[in-house]
């Protein structure tokens, strides 16, 4: 009985170590920017992003935005019809479905520059999928990261959504519960 109230408190535990979700600044020191070169697809491969983590834009919002868009979109830089566009200057955006998710610059010529950013949120690694995987999410493309590229620190843990997490929390109590009620039968 007390081991099992043991193991049940240690699940508590690991869920809670689960539930921390990371904040990443997008271009770290640089920010969100066309005058640092910075290299915003080797900065996104040196990261692992899960659900729940944020990223935050940061720059000078009369130079720049920030653009959600499809992968077409992302790929030709047509800002005609973005998902959703922000314009603060200091932009947290937080993941909260896994597979790719694509951003760039609206400002005209600063996403052919190179001020675009792809992020591929992986799937909670505890949880069964509960659906079909997007077409568009696919494993984190080892192609994609350069010999020449040294993996930043990454969080040690996965993140879950808030929805995740309370089912999970209720299952815990639910066992905590029959726990109680086998010891009051036996
Ligand atoms: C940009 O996207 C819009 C809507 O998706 C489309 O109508 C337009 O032709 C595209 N422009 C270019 C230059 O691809
Ligand atoms: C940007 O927003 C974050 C929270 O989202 C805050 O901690 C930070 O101080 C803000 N920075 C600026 C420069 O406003
Ligand atoms: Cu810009």
């Amino acid at each position: 009985m007390a081991a099992r109230i043991m193991a049940a408190l240690a699940c508590i535990l690991v869920m809670l170590r689960l539930s921390e979700a990371a904040v990443y600044k997008v271009g770290d020191s640089a920010g969100w920017t066309t005058i640092a070169n910075v290299d915003y697809k080797l900065w996104a491969s040196t990261k692992t992003f899960h659900i729940g983590d944020t990223v935050l834009f940061e720059y000078n919002p009369q130079f720049h935005n920030v653009m959600r868009v499809t992968h077409p979109m992302y790929r030709s830089c047509n800002t005609s019809k973005p998902i959703s566009t922000f314009t603060t200057g200091n932009d947290s955006i937080t993941l909260t479905n896994h597979g790719h998710h694509f951003f760039f610059c609206g400002v005209p010529g600063h996403c052919l520059a190179g001020q675009k950013l792809d992020l591929n949120v992986l799937l909670p690694a505890s949880s069964t999928p509960l659906s079909d995987p997007p077409t568009s999410s696919s494993p984190p493309p080892p192609t994609t990261i350069p010999a020449a590229g040294v993996p930043g620190p990454s969080p040690s843990h996965a993140a879950s959504p808030p929805s995740v997490m309370a089912t999970r929390i209720i299952a815990v109590v639910a066992l905590l519960v029959s726990l109680a009620f086998t010891n009051f039968a036996s």
